[in-house]
Protein backbone atom coordinates (compact mmCIF):
# COMPACT_ATOMS: atom_id res chain seq x y z
CA UNK A 1 0.00 0.00 0.00
CA UNK A 2 1.00 3.78 -0.66
CA UNK A 3 3.52 4.85 1.93
CA UNK A 4 3.10 8.23 3.04
CA UNK A 5 5.23 10.74 4.34
CA UNK A 6 4.17 12.47 8.23
CA UNK A 7 3.15 16.10 6.78
CA UNK A 8 1.12 13.73 3.86
CA UNK A 9 -0.47 11.29 6.25
CA UNK A 10 -1.66 14.66 8.43
CA UNK A 11 -3.11 16.25 5.79
CA UNK A 12 -4.94 13.11 4.88
CA UNK A 13 -6.13 12.74 8.14
CA UNK A 14 -7.35 15.99 8.10
CA UNK A 15 -8.88 15.94 4.91
CA UNK A 16 -10.67 12.73 5.51
CA UNK A 17 -12.34 14.67 8.71
CA UNK A 18 -13.81 17.22 6.75
CA UNK A 19 -15.73 15.21 4.20
CA UNK A 20 -16.69 12.49 6.66
CA UNK A 21 -18.21 15.32 8.97
CA UNK A 22 -19.66 16.38 5.54
CA UNK A 23 -20.36 12.90 4.99
CA UNK A 24 -22.07 12.51 8.30
CA UNK A 25 -24.19 15.78 7.97
CA UNK A 26 -26.41 14.31 5.09
CA UNK A 27 -25.35 11.06 4.82
CA UNK A 28 -28.76 9.18 3.31
CA UNK A 29 -28.09 11.66 0.54
CA UNK A 30 -24.69 12.21 0.16
CA UNK A 31 -24.29 9.73 -2.84
CA UNK A 32 -26.53 11.00 -5.42
CA UNK A 33 -26.27 14.96 -3.83
CA UNK A 34 -22.50 15.39 -4.98
CA UNK A 35 -21.46 18.74 -6.03
CA UNK A 36 -21.70 19.79 -9.74
CA UNK A 37 -18.79 18.66 -11.23
CA UNK A 38 -15.19 19.39 -11.67
CA UNK A 39 -13.31 20.55 -14.69
CA UNK A 40 -9.95 20.40 -14.69
CA UNK A 41 -7.61 21.32 -17.54
CA UNK A 42 -4.37 19.91 -18.00
CA UNK A 43 -2.09 23.14 -19.14
CA UNK A 44 1.48 21.14 -19.43
CA UNK A 45 2.84 18.36 -21.27
CA UNK A 46 5.79 17.91 -18.44
CA UNK A 47 5.21 15.71 -15.79
CA UNK A 48 4.92 16.77 -12.46
CA UNK A 49 3.27 15.89 -8.70
CA UNK A 50 0.64 18.08 -6.68
CA UNK A 51 2.22 19.99 -4.52
CA UNK A 52 -0.85 19.65 -1.96
CA UNK A 53 -4.45 17.75 -1.93
CA UNK A 54 -6.66 21.36 -2.04
CA UNK A 55 -8.74 20.99 -4.70
CA UNK A 56 -6.35 22.97 -7.38
CA UNK A 57 -4.36 21.46 -9.77
CA UNK A 58 -1.28 22.49 -8.96
CA UNK A 59 2.71 21.98 -9.21
CA UNK A 60 5.19 23.29 -7.57
CA UNK A 61 2.99 25.68 -5.54
CA UNK A 62 0.13 25.71 -3.79
CA UNK A 63 -2.40 26.96 -6.00
CA UNK A 64 0.00 29.59 -8.65
CA UNK A 65 1.49 26.49 -10.72
CA UNK A 66 0.92 24.49 -13.48
CA UNK A 67 -1.64 21.70 -13.79
CA UNK A 68 -0.04 18.44 -15.08
CA UNK A 69 -1.86 15.31 -15.68
CA UNK A 70 -0.93 13.53 -12.83
CA UNK A 71 -1.65 16.26 -10.57
CA UNK A 72 -4.80 16.90 -12.19
CA UNK A 73 -5.34 12.47 -11.41
CA UNK A 74 -4.04 13.65 -7.76
CA UNK A 75 -6.60 15.73 -7.21
CA UNK A 76 -9.59 13.84 -9.37
CA UNK A 77 -8.95 11.26 -6.72
CA UNK A 78 -10.00 13.15 -4.09
CA UNK A 79 -13.10 14.90 -5.67
CA UNK A 80 -14.71 11.65 -6.59
CA UNK A 81 -14.00 10.28 -3.24
CA UNK A 82 -16.22 13.36 -1.71
CA UNK A 83 -19.00 12.17 -4.83
CA UNK A 84 -18.07 14.85 -7.12
CA UNK A 85 -17.72 13.62 -10.90
CA UNK A 86 -14.24 15.39 -12.51
CA UNK A 87 -13.41 15.82 -16.10
CA UNK A 88 -9.84 15.96 -17.17
CA UNK A 89 -9.84 17.91 -19.95
CA UNK A 90 -6.27 16.76 -22.25
CA UNK A 91 -5.37 19.20 -25.12
CA UNK A 92 -3.75 17.38 -28.07
CA UNK A 93 0.19 16.79 -27.77
CA UNK A 94 2.33 14.28 -25.53
CA UNK A 95 2.53 13.67 -22.03
CA UNK A 96 6.00 11.81 -21.48
CA UNK A 97 6.09 10.58 -18.22
CA UNK A 98 9.12 10.89 -15.82
CA UNK A 99 9.09 11.28 -12.53
CA UNK A 100 10.82 7.88 -11.03
CA UNK A 101 12.62 9.77 -7.99
CA UNK A 102 13.05 8.73 -5.20
CA UNK A 103 12.96 5.16 -7.03
CA UNK A 104 9.76 3.28 -5.94
CA UNK A 105 9.47 -0.22 -6.42
CA UNK A 106 7.33 -1.52 -9.51
CA UNK A 107 3.35 -2.26 -8.82
CA UNK A 108 2.73 0.11 -5.86
CA UNK A 109 0.15 2.49 -5.53
CA UNK A 110 2.01 5.64 -4.97
CA UNK A 111 0.59 8.58 -7.74
CA UNK A 112 3.16 10.67 -7.09
CA UNK A 113 5.89 8.60 -9.16
CA UNK A 114 5.84 6.10 -11.93
CA UNK A 115 2.69 4.90 -13.17
CA UNK A 116 -0.35 7.54 -12.40
CA UNK A 117 -2.61 5.82 -10.13
CA UNK A 118 -6.20 6.81 -9.72
CA UNK A 119 -6.33 4.14 -6.67
CA UNK A 120 -7.25 6.03 -3.64
CA UNK A 121 -10.64 4.19 -2.90
CA UNK A 122 -14.07 6.05 -3.08
CA UNK A 123 -17.00 4.80 -0.35
CA UNK A 124 -18.92 2.23 -1.30
CA UNK A 125 -21.75 4.24 -1.88
CA UNK A 126 -20.17 7.07 -4.27
CA UNK A 127 -21.62 6.92 -7.59
CA UNK A 128 -18.88 9.63 -9.24
CA UNK A 129 -17.21 9.42 -12.40
CA UNK A 130 -14.00 10.14 -13.69
CA UNK A 131 -13.46 11.35 -17.27
CA UNK A 132 -10.66 11.75 -19.01
CA UNK A 133 -11.37 13.54 -22.25
CA UNK A 134 -8.55 14.12 -25.08
CA UNK A 135 -9.89 17.70 -26.59
CA UNK A 136 -8.40 16.95 -30.16
CA UNK A 137 -8.44 17.49 -32.97
CA UNK A 138 -4.67 15.57 -32.92
CA UNK A 139 -4.49 12.67 -30.07
CA UNK A 140 -3.62 13.25 -26.27
CA UNK A 141 -0.47 10.63 -26.22
CA UNK A 142 0.66 9.58 -22.83
CA UNK A 143 3.69 8.63 -23.42
CA UNK A 144 5.12 6.22 -19.71
CA UNK A 145 8.95 6.07 -22.01
CA UNK A 146 9.09 2.51 -20.07
CA UNK A 147 9.21 4.07 -16.61
CA UNK A 148 6.36 2.10 -15.44
CA UNK A 149 2.91 1.29 -16.91
CA UNK A 150 0.83 4.22 -17.88
CA UNK A 151 -2.08 3.96 -16.02
CA UNK A 152 -3.64 2.16 -12.68
CA UNK A 153 -7.22 2.58 -11.52
CA UNK A 154 -8.18 1.02 -8.30
CA UNK A 155 -11.37 -0.05 -7.01
CA UNK A 156 -15.04 1.22 -6.98
CA UNK A 157 -13.81 3.49 -9.61
CA UNK A 158 -15.90 4.22 -12.86
CA UNK A 159 -13.90 5.97 -15.85
CA UNK A 160 -14.65 6.86 -19.06
CA UNK A 161 -11.47 7.81 -21.32
CA UNK A 162 -11.85 9.66 -24.72
CA UNK A 163 -9.89 10.06 -27.62
CA UNK A 164 -6.52 9.35 -25.45
CA UNK A 165 -2.99 7.48 -26.92
CA UNK A 166 -1.12 5.01 -23.83
CA UNK A 167 2.08 4.73 -25.11
CA UNK A 168 5.27 2.62 -24.30
CA UNK A 169 3.82 2.09 -20.57
CA UNK A 170 6.21 -1.28 -18.84
CA UNK A 171 5.09 -3.19 -16.08
CA UNK A 172 7.01 -5.27 -14.08
CA UNK A 173 6.17 -7.10 -11.44
CA UNK A 174 8.21 -6.87 -8.23
CA UNK A 175 5.61 -8.15 -5.62
CA UNK A 176 4.36 -11.01 -7.18
CA UNK A 177 4.49 -13.36 -9.97
CA UNK A 178 2.33 -11.77 -12.59
CA UNK A 179 2.68 -8.13 -14.00
CA UNK A 180 -0.38 -6.61 -14.98
CA UNK A 181 -1.49 -4.41 -17.74
CA UNK A 182 1.11 -2.44 -19.68
CA UNK A 183 -1.32 0.03 -20.57
CA UNK A 184 -3.82 0.35 -18.19
CA UNK A 185 -4.19 -1.94 -15.56
CA UNK A 186 -8.15 -1.89 -14.22
CA UNK A 187 -9.46 -3.07 -11.35
CA UNK A 188 -12.63 -1.13 -11.03
CA UNK A 189 -16.37 -1.08 -11.62
CA UNK A 190 -16.95 0.61 -15.16
CA UNK A 191 -14.71 1.48 -17.60
CA UNK A 192 -15.28 2.67 -21.16
CA UNK A 193 -12.73 3.29 -24.32
CA UNK A 194 -13.71 4.92 -26.64
CA UNK A 195 -11.49 5.87 -29.46
CA UNK A 196 -8.18 5.29 -27.08
CA UNK A 197 -5.43 3.33 -28.76
CA UNK A 198 -2.82 1.31 -27.12
CA UNK A 199 0.80 1.47 -28.84
CA UNK A 200 3.89 -0.54 -27.24
CA UNK A 201 2.92 -1.13 -24.07
CA UNK A 202 4.33 -4.59 -22.16
CA UNK A 203 3.53 -6.48 -19.30
CA UNK A 204 6.41 -8.54 -17.99
CA UNK A 205 6.00 -11.25 -14.52
CA UNK A 206 8.21 -10.99 -11.96
CA UNK A 207 10.35 -14.32 -13.08
CA UNK A 208 10.61 -13.05 -16.64
CA UNK A 209 13.73 -11.50 -16.51
CA UNK A 210 14.26 -9.54 -19.40
CA UNK A 211 11.13 -11.73 -21.20
CA UNK A 212 7.13 -11.62 -20.37
CA UNK A 213 6.63 -14.92 -19.00
CA UNK A 214 3.80 -14.42 -16.35
CA UNK A 215 2.78 -10.83 -17.97
CA UNK A 216 -1.02 -10.46 -18.17
CA UNK A 217 -2.63 -7.98 -20.65
CA UNK A 218 -0.24 -6.00 -22.56
CA UNK A 219 -2.70 -2.93 -23.19
CA UNK A 220 -5.02 -3.17 -20.80
CA UNK A 221 -5.33 -5.94 -17.91
CA UNK A 222 -8.98 -5.80 -16.19
CA UNK A 223 -9.20 -7.52 -12.57
CA UNK A 224 -12.63 -7.45 -10.91
CA UNK A 225 -14.48 -10.46 -10.21
CA UNK A 226 -17.47 -8.74 -8.14
CA UNK A 227 -20.88 -9.50 -9.60
CA UNK A 228 -21.62 -6.89 -11.98
CA UNK A 229 -18.84 -5.10 -11.28
CA UNK A 230 -15.51 -4.87 -14.20
CA UNK A 231 -17.91 -3.70 -17.05
CA UNK A 232 -15.40 -2.88 -19.83
CA UNK A 233 -16.66 -1.35 -23.07
CA UNK A 234 -14.60 -0.71 -25.74
CA UNK A 235 -15.58 1.95 -29.03
CA UNK A 236 -12.98 1.78 -31.78
CA UNK A 237 -9.15 2.29 -31.36
CA UNK A 238 -5.85 0.66 -32.27
CA UNK A 239 -4.11 -2.14 -30.26
CA UNK A 240 -0.39 -2.15 -31.98
CA UNK A 241 2.75 -4.07 -31.02
CA UNK A 242 2.13 -4.60 -27.49
CA UNK A 243 3.58 -7.56 -25.77
CA UNK A 244 2.22 -9.82 -22.62
CA UNK A 245 2.66 -13.44 -21.96
CA UNK A 246 -1.22 -14.05 -21.92
CA UNK A 247 -3.53 -11.03 -23.61
CA UNK A 248 -0.31 -9.73 -25.77
CA UNK A 249 -3.37 -6.76 -26.10
CA UNK A 250 -6.03 -7.27 -23.52
CA UNK A 251 -6.64 -9.82 -20.32
CA UNK A 252 -9.79 -9.98 -18.74
CA UNK A 253 -9.51 -12.07 -15.68
CA UNK A 254 -12.45 -13.77 -14.55
CA UNK A 255 -15.25 -12.11 -13.80
CA UNK A 256 -18.81 -11.64 -14.45
CA UNK A 257 -19.29 -8.41 -16.39
CA UNK A 258 -19.13 -8.26 -19.90
CA UNK A 259 -15.89 -7.21 -22.07
CA UNK A 260 -17.98 -5.24 -25.52
CA UNK A 261 -14.77 -4.86 -28.26
CA UNK A 262 -16.43 -2.52 -30.79
CA UNK A 263 -14.64 -1.25 -34.31
CA UNK A 264 -11.43 -2.22 -32.77
CA UNK A 265 -7.75 -2.74 -34.65
CA UNK A 266 -5.63 -5.68 -33.23
CA UNK A 267 -2.22 -5.63 -34.92
CA UNK A 268 1.37 -6.47 -34.40
CA UNK A 269 1.24 -7.39 -30.83
CA UNK A 270 3.14 -10.27 -29.61
CA UNK A 271 2.04 -12.89 -27.09
CA UNK A 272 3.99 -15.50 -25.34
CA UNK A 273 4.48 -18.42 -27.72
CA UNK A 274 1.16 -19.68 -28.02
CA UNK A 275 -0.77 -17.79 -26.22
CA UNK A 276 -3.34 -15.14 -27.23
CA UNK A 277 -3.50 -11.49 -28.27
CA UNK A 278 -7.38 -11.43 -26.21
CA UNK A 279 -8.44 -13.22 -23.50
CA UNK A 280 -11.24 -13.05 -21.96
CA UNK A 281 -12.45 -15.09 -18.85
CA UNK A 282 -15.55 -12.83 -18.58
CA UNK A 283 -18.67 -12.63 -21.34
CA UNK A 284 -17.08 -10.73 -24.49
CA UNK A 285 -18.15 -9.62 -27.86
CA UNK A 286 -16.23 -8.83 -30.38
CA UNK A 287 -17.77 -6.57 -32.95
CA UNK A 288 -17.09 -4.46 -36.60
CA UNK A 289 -12.97 -5.27 -35.59
CA UNK A 290 -9.47 -6.59 -37.03
CA UNK A 291 -7.59 -8.58 -35.38
CA UNK A 292 -4.31 -9.67 -37.92
CA UNK A 293 -0.75 -9.54 -38.08
CA UNK A 294 -0.24 -10.65 -34.89
CA UNK A 295 2.59 -12.94 -33.40
CA UNK A 296 4.33 -14.87 -30.84
CA UNK A 297 7.14 -15.14 -28.91
CA UNK A 298 9.38 -17.77 -30.17
CA UNK A 299 9.44 -20.50 -27.27
CA UNK A 300 13.05 -20.41 -25.69
CA UNK A 301 13.54 -24.16 -26.41
CA UNK A 302 11.45 -25.24 -29.16
CA UNK A 303 11.72 -21.83 -31.31
CA UNK A 304 7.72 -22.64 -31.87
CA UNK A 305 5.72 -19.34 -31.88
CA UNK A 306 2.66 -20.11 -32.92
CA UNK A 307 -0.13 -16.68 -31.50
CA UNK A 308 -3.53 -17.51 -31.37
CA UNK A 309 -5.92 -14.74 -31.32
CA UNK A 310 -8.58 -15.24 -29.02
CA UNK A 311 -9.20 -17.17 -26.16
CA UNK A 312 -13.10 -17.43 -24.59
CA UNK A 313 -13.35 -18.85 -21.37
CA UNK A 314 -17.26 -17.76 -21.58
CA UNK A 315 -19.91 -16.83 -24.11
CA UNK A 316 -18.29 -14.98 -26.77
CA UNK A 317 -19.66 -13.60 -29.23
CA UNK A 318 -17.97 -12.90 -32.64
CA UNK A 319 -19.84 -10.37 -34.87
CA UNK A 320 -18.99 -8.57 -38.60
CA UNK A 321 -15.20 -9.26 -37.17
CA UNK A 322 -11.86 -10.19 -39.48
CA UNK A 323 -9.43 -12.74 -37.65
CA UNK A 324 -6.18 -13.53 -39.65
CA UNK A 325 -3.79 -15.69 -38.07
CA UNK A 326 -1.16 -16.28 -40.55
CA UNK A 327 0.79 -19.78 -39.60
CA UNK A 328 -0.70 -18.89 -35.82
CA UNK A 329 -2.19 -21.80 -33.71
CA UNK A 330 -5.83 -20.27 -35.06
CA UNK A 331 -7.94 -17.58 -34.51
CA UNK A 332 -10.50 -18.51 -31.85
CA UNK A 333 -10.10 -20.73 -28.88
CA UNK A 334 -13.58 -21.64 -26.72
CA UNK A 335 -12.21 -22.99 -23.23
CA UNK A 336 -15.17 -24.73 -22.08
CA UNK A 337 -17.67 -21.82 -23.43
CA UNK A 338 -19.76 -21.54 -26.20
CA UNK A 339 -18.89 -19.02 -28.80
CA UNK A 340 -21.52 -18.06 -31.44
CA UNK A 341 -19.96 -16.92 -34.30
CA UNK A 342 -22.22 -14.43 -37.07
CA UNK A 343 -21.32 -12.46 -40.15
CA UNK A 344 -17.47 -12.91 -39.49
CA UNK A 345 -14.24 -13.86 -41.45
CA UNK A 346 -11.84 -16.33 -40.46
CA UNK A 347 -8.74 -16.50 -42.32
CA UNK A 348 -5.17 -18.82 -42.00
CA UNK A 349 -4.16 -19.26 -45.64
CA UNK A 350 -1.60 -21.42 -44.71
CA UNK A 351 -0.01 -25.09 -44.17
CA UNK A 352 0.51 -24.21 -40.10
CA UNK A 353 -1.97 -27.48 -39.61
CA UNK A 354 -4.10 -25.39 -36.86
CA UNK A 355 -7.73 -24.86 -37.39
CA UNK A 356 -9.00 -21.24 -37.23
CA UNK A 357 -11.32 -22.02 -34.10
CA UNK A 358 -11.21 -24.78 -31.83
CA UNK A 359 -12.30 -25.77 -28.48
CA UNK A 360 -11.47 -27.40 -25.08
CA UNK A 361 -12.97 -28.37 -22.27
CA UNK A 362 -16.31 -28.79 -23.42
CA UNK A 363 -16.43 -25.41 -25.60
CA UNK A 364 -18.83 -25.32 -28.12
CA UNK A 365 -18.82 -23.85 -31.66
CA UNK A 366 -21.65 -21.89 -33.02
CA UNK A 367 -23.19 -20.97 -35.73
CA UNK A 368 -25.64 -17.32 -36.73
CA UNK A 369 -24.91 -17.29 -40.02
CA UNK A 370 -23.22 -15.40 -42.48
CA UNK A 371 -19.65 -16.38 -41.76
CA UNK A 372 -16.94 -17.26 -44.07
CA UNK A 373 -13.58 -19.36 -43.46
CA UNK A 374 -10.89 -21.34 -44.93
CA UNK A 375 -11.79 -24.42 -43.20
CA UNK A 376 -14.70 -25.97 -41.58
CA UNK A 377 -13.58 -25.77 -37.88
CA UNK A 378 -15.56 -22.44 -36.71
CA UNK A 379 -18.74 -24.00 -36.82
CA UNK A 380 -20.55 -26.93 -35.67
CA UNK A 381 -23.57 -26.65 -38.19
CA UNK A 382 -23.19 -24.54 -40.88
CA UNK A 383 -26.35 -21.99 -40.61
CA UNK A 384 -27.68 -19.53 -43.61
CA UNK A 385 -24.61 -18.36 -45.51
CA UNK A 386 -22.16 -19.50 -44.03
CA UNK A 387 -19.31 -20.44 -46.63
CA UNK A 388 -16.06 -22.40 -46.73
CA UNK A 389 -13.45 -21.39 -49.63
CA UNK A 390 -10.24 -22.48 -50.21
CA UNK A 391 -7.58 -20.56 -48.65
CA UNK A 392 -7.05 -18.48 -52.46
CA UNK A 393 -10.29 -17.40 -52.87
CA UNK A 394 -10.48 -14.52 -50.67
CA UNK A 395 -10.21 -11.48 -52.93
CA UNK A 396 -9.66 -9.16 -50.19
CA UNK A 397 -6.48 -6.64 -49.97
CA UNK A 398 -4.43 -5.27 -46.91
CA UNK A 399 -5.35 -1.62 -47.42
CA UNK A 400 -5.65 1.67 -44.58
CA UNK A 401 -3.68 -0.08 -41.99
CA UNK A 402 -4.90 -3.54 -41.41
CA UNK A 403 -8.48 -3.25 -42.62
CA UNK A 404 -9.04 -6.28 -45.28
CA UNK A 405 -11.25 -4.72 -48.38
CA UNK A 406 -12.72 -6.95 -50.69
CA UNK A 407 -12.80 -6.53 -54.37
CA UNK A 408 -14.08 -7.99 -57.46
CA UNK A 409 -16.71 -10.53 -56.60
CA UNK A 410 -15.00 -11.20 -53.08
CA UNK A 411 -16.96 -14.48 -51.55
CA UNK A 412 -17.09 -12.32 -48.25
CA UNK A 413 -19.48 -10.33 -50.22
CA UNK A 414 -23.48 -10.35 -48.95
CA UNK A 415 -22.65 -13.29 -47.16
CA UNK A 416 -25.50 -12.95 -45.39
CA UNK A 417 -29.11 -12.31 -47.30
CA UNK A 418 -29.58 -9.82 -44.77
CA UNK A 419 -29.00 -6.78 -43.38
CA UNK A 420 -26.20 -6.97 -40.58
CA UNK A 421 -27.63 -7.47 -36.82
CA UNK A 422 -25.24 -7.10 -33.80
CA UNK A 423 -24.26 -5.60 -30.32
CA UNK A 424 -25.92 -2.30 -30.05
CA UNK A 425 -24.77 -1.25 -26.72
CA UNK A 426 -24.57 -2.69 -23.12
CA UNK A 427 -27.69 -1.57 -21.29
CA UNK A 428 -27.89 0.16 -17.62
CA UNK A 429 -29.01 -3.37 -16.30
CA UNK A 430 -25.69 -4.72 -17.73
CA UNK A 431 -27.14 -6.90 -20.77
CA UNK A 432 -26.58 -6.58 -24.16
CA UNK A 433 -28.83 -4.95 -26.63
CA UNK A 434 -28.84 -6.58 -30.27
CA UNK A 435 -29.90 -4.41 -33.10
CA UNK A 436 -28.57 -3.27 -36.96
CA UNK A 437 -25.11 -2.69 -37.61
CA UNK A 438 -25.22 0.32 -39.57
CA UNK A 439 -22.07 1.22 -40.63
CA UNK A 440 -18.32 -1.27 -40.64
CA UNK A 441 -15.18 -0.31 -39.09
CA UNK A 442 -14.32 2.57 -41.14
CA UNK A 443 -17.60 4.14 -40.37
CA UNK A 444 -19.24 3.38 -44.12
CA UNK A 445 -22.76 2.64 -44.61
CA UNK A 446 -23.63 -1.47 -44.47
CA UNK A 447 -26.83 -0.64 -45.98
CA UNK A 448 -27.18 -2.79 -48.61
CA UNK A 449 -29.96 -5.11 -47.05
CA UNK A 450 -27.61 -7.98 -47.56
CA UNK A 451 -24.36 -8.23 -44.48
CA UNK A 452 -21.17 -8.90 -45.53
CA UNK A 453 -18.79 -11.03 -43.67
CA UNK A 454 -16.01 -9.32 -41.99
CA UNK A 455 -15.33 -5.89 -40.47
CA UNK A 456 -15.70 -4.09 -43.82
CA UNK A 457 -18.55 -3.89 -46.22
CA UNK A 458 -18.03 -3.52 -49.87
CA UNK A 459 -19.17 0.02 -51.29
CA UNK A 460 -20.66 -0.88 -54.43
CA UNK A 461 -20.46 3.17 -55.97
CA UNK A 462 -16.44 2.22 -55.34
CA UNK A 463 -16.07 -0.23 -58.05
CA UNK A 464 -13.59 -2.67 -55.21
CA UNK A 465 -10.77 -2.48 -57.65
CA UNK A 466 -9.02 0.86 -56.65
CA UNK A 467 -6.43 -1.01 -55.23
CA UNK A 468 -3.57 -3.25 -56.15
CA UNK A 469 -3.34 -6.69 -55.07
CA UNK A 470 -0.41 -7.80 -52.76
CA1 LIG B 1 -3.42 20.53 -5.37
CA1 LIG C 1 0.61 1.97 -9.57
CA1 LIG D 1 2.60 5.34 -9.40
CA1 LIG E 1 -23.30 -6.11 -48.59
Amino acid sequence: MKRYSVPRTVFFFLLSLVIMVALVGNAPQRATAAGSPETIRVNTFNDGQDYAVNGVCSVGDITDGPCSLRAALTEAQFHIWAGTSVTIELPPGEYKLTVTEPAHPDDDDDWDYGDLDVVYPPPEEVDARLVVYGLGPGPAVINAQGIDRVLEIGIRYKVEIYRVVFKNGLTRSTTSDYGWGGGIYFQGRELLLSEVSFIGNEARGQAAGSQFQYGLGGALAVRNNAQGEGMVRIFGGDYLDNKADLGSAILRNEGYAFLSIYGATFHGNESGPARDVIRSETPMYLVNSTVTGNTARPHPDTGITFPLGVSAFRTTWIQNSTLENEGGQGNLLCNGAECWVRSSLFRKNSASGSPNCAVVNNGRLLSEGGNIADDYSCWEQPAEGDRVISSGDWQLAQRFGYYWMPYGTSPVLDRSPYPCEALMYIGPDGLPVEGGLYEDQRGNGRDDGACDAGAIEGITTFGYLPWTVR
